[in-house]
């Protein structure tokens, strides 16, 4: 494989000459339909990819940032991310991964959350090269028979049923609203392979039979040969065996009201050694060197921790910016060594943010 150094956005990067390839290395690829097309594709021109999250609740989490971080190396690549707010499948909910039917919330409390999520992309993403979309703007504009005619015609039940989520609720029952799931986001699919240059769509392993379902939606209706991709992440599996991106006060958030950035820098400063590598390459930018180092610094010095620190360093920045860190570890400073009086009054309310933390770090920073 060959590496090339580029400079992008002032950070040096080792990376692969070629995205797909890039993506094998990072740990991040599980299912992805037509991968010799993709890789034509994404040698020959820049092409949009998008991923879509929906806004039933009022914050992203760690847990978001997996797909995000992909949308992300495209973008380093020179594609074009393009994230969708899904404020009309919202509305709706998606049956993946669930094994019951959600409690439908209210369009106002979907529509706060739209912003807010809004919020936090633009400050992954920066305002460049990227593009947000919300699918209330289309999906909200389709009469229920144009539905019916111009898109329902072309699902057959049998395919739907036999889609995993669809299946897998069979027994304990889904209803025709939540059914219906699949054929919204393959709208969306080819919304954005029609008017955005979408070509490829990514999303957690739960949600390929919905991807799949627009692949064949876009090759109905514009040609068998028609360059539309899917793209899956793998589950994040800790070597523990539990679940990653929970923290002792639940899930850890990118709102820093509410996880604040001492809590977050935490969380990855204390992943497991045996993590540590997994995480390096799959939630940071640096470079295949930088990781061969702090992974050998494991090995001579583990209890030095500097794997875990540059970890949270890069992904605190990453979602809080660089004057988060400085705080962050300042106060995990001063809270190890009890020197809790220098800590002035806002920076004392972060940590103890809904009581979430213990109040010393689990280990001192080194
Ligand atoms: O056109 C689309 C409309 C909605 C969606 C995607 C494309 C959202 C998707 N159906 C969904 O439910 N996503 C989850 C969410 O919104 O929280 C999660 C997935 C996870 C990962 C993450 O979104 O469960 O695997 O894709 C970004």
């Amino acid at each position: 494989m060959h590496l090339v150094e580029l400079n992008v956005g002032g950070n040096r990067y080792g990376r692969c000459d070629n995205i797909i390839d890039e993506l094998a290395w990072r740990g991040a690829l599980n299912q992805m339909t037509d991968e010799d097309g993709l890789r034509e594709l994404t040698a020959k021109e820049h092409i949009g990819v998008y991923c879509g999250t929906d806004p039933t609740g009022d914050s992203l989490h760690v847990g978001h940032l997996i797909p995000f971080m992909i949308l992300k190396r495209f973008q380093q690549f020179g594609h074009h991310p393009v994230i969708l707010i899904g404020g009309g499948t919202g509305a709706i909910g998606d049956p993946s991964g669930r094994n019951s039917e959600r409690v439908l919330q209210t369009m106002d409390v979907i529509h706060d959350n739209e912003q807010k999520l809004t919020d936090q992309m633009v400050k992954l993403f920066g305002t460049d090269n990227f593009t947000i979309v919300n699918n209330y703007d289309w999906l909200s504009k389709i009469s229920l028979l144009d539905f019916l005619r111009d898109y329902g015609k072309l699902f057959t039940i049998n395919n739907m049923l036999n889609k995993e989520v669809v299946a897998s609720r069979l027994e304990s029952g889904i209803s025709y609203t939540e059914f219906t799931y699949q054929i919204l986001q393959s709208v969306d699919f080819l919304t954005l392979f029609r008017n955005n240059g979408v070509h490829l769509q990514i999303g957690g392993a739960d949600q390929w039979g919905n991807i799949t379902a627009g692949i064949d939606l876009i090759h109905r209706l514009e040609g068998a040969d028609a360059q539309a991709f899917g793209l899956t992440n793998p589950l994040m599996l800790k070597s523990d065996g539990t679940k990653f991106g929970k923290s002792a006060g639940g899930a850890v958030w990118l709102d820093p009201k509410k996880t604040s950035p001492y809590e977050f820098y935490q969380f990855w400063y204390n992943q497991d050694d045996a993590d540590v590598e997994k995480f390096l390459k799959f939630f940071t930018f640096l470079s295949k060197d930088e990781i061969a180092e702090l992974v050998q610094a494991t090995k001579d010095h583990p209890e030095k921790r500097a794997a875990q620190r540059r970890l949270a360093e890069e992904v605190t920045e990453f979602v809080h910016g660089k004057a988060a860190v400085q705080e962050a570890e300042n106060i995990s400073r001063a809270l190890f060594s009890g020197d809790v009086a220098s800590l002035t009054a806002t920076k004392l309310s972060r940590v103890l943010n809904g009581c979430q933390v213990p109040l010393r770090p689990q280990r001192p920073l080194t």
